[in-house]
């Protein structure tokens, strides 16, 4: 991108509305006549639904109607919208056991929805949902995945036997088992990765208009984008597509937990038509602890085979994770597909074979969080690769050299079938120990250890795809009116900066100021992909571009009649048509005001291939387990750089999300009664800014051929190379006490006992 607009390399054109109050978000669509709901979850992991009795509650002041269970049931709201649409193991296919958007006959998480009260005020739609009262039998829950899978674990749908939705493989089992014959060492960890709370500001909130003279359902709600969310409650209802009008505007962050058309929003639509008025609900952080999908929770064992060079040979991974009580739309693909496509790593490693199985639970529906699996994949390599390094007493850089898939071998086939784009490992590798001082580190341990404390090294090289997207292409309108240039997406930041860095392409590719560019999502059901997989600047961001060259171009036709002249004659430069050779001209905001115009851009764009290098160090207190990040240094190819300032805003976030996971993240059930124990932020440890220190970036960029700007997407790359970073350098720190392994999260108290432990020994 050319420096043209280089006043916006500091500030996002956004951030004035969002830090002012001006943003528009989920609660503050409020429309005349609404009415309130509030919802009765149940208080346990796992029984039946002997009754509900609702007249107490109906007879509430205030209180238009009470539906339960029955009424989704009647309504036939119990379908499933999963973006898993490929066979598994031996041809089999995922099982999708029906869910009433309110529980009907059991109950299957503690925050299982039951019953909705839907009254004149938020208060009395509260007041009186206490006032429902249902009888439980209790039955036996299970809330690791684990467990739910061990022989004898009490069943949660009869339609998946065994608690098994999915059984997925990837990779050559043959293959493998061949390899691993040969292999002069083999390195094993046991790996978990954590169940986690994904915490936007915002709350989650819906509120639903049903307008009886066309019948359509205006849906005011958090998105990633317009079309994911028609599409789901479509699906989910029955209820045609482009019967559903969604509105948005701000959205306080996703991460992958505001992409689902969650049950409540279903029942919004029941009581919305039946009741004749507009019905909001917005949810309560409590609420949300138990009700918004959860990302992550799988375990992992994880085997590398190499000969006595250290030169890899297959890796094995037997991967379990937790989908909850219910499938999402998303969890399904976050611990398959997605993690599978880049499990061999930046590593050419011949052979590799996962077994992936996915099982319910008595807890909160797990669905894709920042990452979507690829953090959890490129963890479990890392992590076994500096095992490797540990038990081989070779140098984890040298090891990584050693097994790069090297430049020449792009665009590089994995076996396990993705394609890899061209990529620099080697240079982003070296880059990034120069940029860290990797040499340095002895001195700077020495030094710790002077002042009694334990100095560990950590280093992540990793790489992750982009999303492919739900639809086939992606499709940008520019109108360009009186009003000024307006560009519509379907795509929708939900805190990425889109408005600026957008309103960029389509700025630099017109040669006019950033202000006379507008971007507006979530206004128009286009034809595209909504904001996910880090893949809206790869997909909508090129789409945004081709449109701006098409509009140019039907700029000179139109500037053209009103100069009276040829199109072929047309010149354009800056923001005005010219009649070549001649001094008559116009510029694009006159003409817009003219002769009012409208353009669509379109394309079709593949994966694209982020990588990077994060070294870290930190420094633990042996006396209280306490862990400070002392140094981070990150070089990532994101491709050609759109804005510096919202990629470096980019990395730091999903890297703190990363670092959060790591040291004090995690979401805890109680195994005998299944009681979610972390169901505020006083249990729930969310990460502190004082966590993570300055991150020292670099940008290495080598440009896509996949898309029109040459860009990779970045949205997610920090919590990639993050996790595994940060855990090997808590791990280098103790592996000289004798500590080879830890699960996060590295909280002070884990850290402490196994010190302790070790000192005892
Ligand atoms: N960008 C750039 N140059 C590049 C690549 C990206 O300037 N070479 C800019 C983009 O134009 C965009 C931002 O960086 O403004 C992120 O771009 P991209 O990588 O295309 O990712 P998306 O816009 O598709 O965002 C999705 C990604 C995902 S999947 C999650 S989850 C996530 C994330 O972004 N959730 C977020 N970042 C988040 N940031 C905030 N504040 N809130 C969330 O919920």
């Amino acid at each position: 991108m050319t420096d043209t607009h280089a006043s916006h390399h500091g500030n996002r054109v956004e951030d004035r509305r969002l830090v002012t109050g001006a943003g528009k978000y989920a609660a503050d669509w409020n429309l005349p006549g609404q009415l309130y709901a509030a919802f009765v979850r149940s208080d346990r992991a796992h029984a039946e639904i002997v009754s509900v009795k609702v007249e107490r509650a109906a007879k509430h002041p205030g209180v238009k109607k009470v539906y339960t269970g029955k009424d989704a049931l009647a309504a036939g709201y119990s379908k499933y919208f999963v973006i898993v649409n490929f066979p598994g193991r031996g041809g089999n296919h995922i099982i999708k056991p029906p869910r009433p958007v309110l529980a009907a006959g059991k109950v299957r998480h503690v925050g299982d929805a039951l019953a909705m009260v839907v009254a004149d005020s938020a208060q009395a739609a509260q007041d009186a949902a206490e006032l429902v009262e249902v009888e439980y039998r209790d039955l036996p829950p299970v809330v690791s995945a684990e467990a739910a899978l061990a022989p004898g674990a009490p069943q949660l749908h009869t339609e998946a036997p065994g608690n098994l939705a999915f059984d997925y493989e990837s990779g050559s089992e043959e293959a493998v088992k061949a390899a691993f014959a040969q292999a002069a060492h083999v390195t094993k960890l046991k790996l978990e990765v954590t169940r986690v709370a994904p915490s936007p500001m915002e709350l989650r909130g819906c509120t639903v208009r049903y307008d009886a003279k066309d019948g359509t359902y205006h849906v005011h709600v958090c998105i990633q984008g317009i079309n994911m969310m028609r599409k789901q409650l479509s699906a989910i209802t029955d209820v045609p597509e482009d019967k559903f009008i969604v509105h948005a505007q701000d959205i306080g962050g996703s991460f992958g937990q505001r992409s689902a058309a969650y049950p409540e929003y279903c029942m919004q639509m029941l009581a919305s038509k039946e009741l004749g008025r507009p019905v909001q609900w917005i949810s309560t952080r409590s609420e949300g602890f138990m009700s918004d999908t959860h990302g992550r929770g799988n375990t992992v064992n994880g085997e590398l085979a190499m000969d006595r060079n250290g030169k890899f040979l297959a890796l094995r991974l037997d991967w379990i994770a937790d989908m909850g009580g219910y499938l999402s739309a998303t969890g399904s693909a976050s611990h398959t597909r997605n993690p599978s496509t880049c499990m061999t790593g930046v590593y050419r490693i011949p052979a590799l074979y996962g077994r992936f199985r996915l099982a319910f639970t008595n807890t909160v529906p797990v669905a894709a969080y920042r990452g979507a699996g690829r953090p959890d994949m490129a963890y479990v390599i890392e992590r076994l690769v500096n095992q490797a390094a540990a038990d081989l007493k070779m140098d984890p850089a040298e090891l990584r050299r050693l097994n790069f898939i090297p430049k020449d071998a792009f665009p590089y086939k994995t076996p396990t079938g993705s394609t890899y784009e061209a990529t620099d490992l080697h240079n982003v590798l070296e880059r990034a120990l120069k940029f860290a001082d990797w040499k340095g580190f002895p001195a700077r341990r020495k030094k710790s250890e002077k002042a009694g404390k334990l100095r560990g090294l950590g280093i992540a090289t990793v790489i992750e795809n982009t999303g492919a997207g739900l639809f086939p292409k992606d499709t940008v309108e520019i109108e360009a009116t009186a009003g000024g240039i307006d560009v519509f997406t379907v795509s929708q930041s939900q805190g990425q900066g889109h408005e600026t860095t957008f309103g960029m392409i389509v700025a630099d590719a017109l040669g006019v100021p950033l202000e006379q560019v507008h971007i507006r999502q979530g206004v128009k059901a286009l034809f595209g992909n909504h904001t996910g997989g880090s893949r809206s600047t790869v997909g909508a961001g090129s789409a945004s571009k081709l449109a701006a060259l098409k509009l140019i171009e039907q700029g000179k036709s139109l500037a053209a009649e009103v100069l009276e002249a040829e199109p072929s004659q047309m010149e354009y430069s800056k923001g005005t048509f010219q009649v070549r050779g001649t001094k008559k001209k116009i510029s694009l905001i006159e003409l817009s005001k003219k002769r009012p115009f409208t353009v669509m851009g379109e394309g079709s764009f593949g994966s694209t291939f982020p990588n990077g290098c994060h070294i870290t160090e930190v420094e633990i207190d042996p006396e209280t387990g306490v862990t400070d990040i002392v140094a981070y240094h990150a070089v990532d190819d994101c491709g050609n750089v759109i804005n510096h300032a919202v990629v470096e805003g980019q990395v730091h976030g999903a890297v703190t999300q990363g670092a959060g996971q790591i040291f004090s993240e995690h979401v805890v059930y109680d195994r005998a009664t299944g009681q979610l124990l972390t169901g505020s932020f006083m249990d729930y440890c969310m990460p502190r800014a004082g966590l993570v220190p300055d991150i020292h970036m670099q940008d290495a960029p080598l440009p896509s051929s996949n898309n029109t700007l040459g860009v990779k997407g970045v949205g997610e790359s920090g919590c990639t190379a993050s996790m595994p970073s940060l855990t090997n350098a808590v791990i280098d720190a103790l592996r000289p006490l004798g500590v080879q392994h830890l699960d996060m999260p590295l909280t002070p108290k884990k850290l402490w006992h196994a010190i302790q432990s070790v000192k005892n020994n």
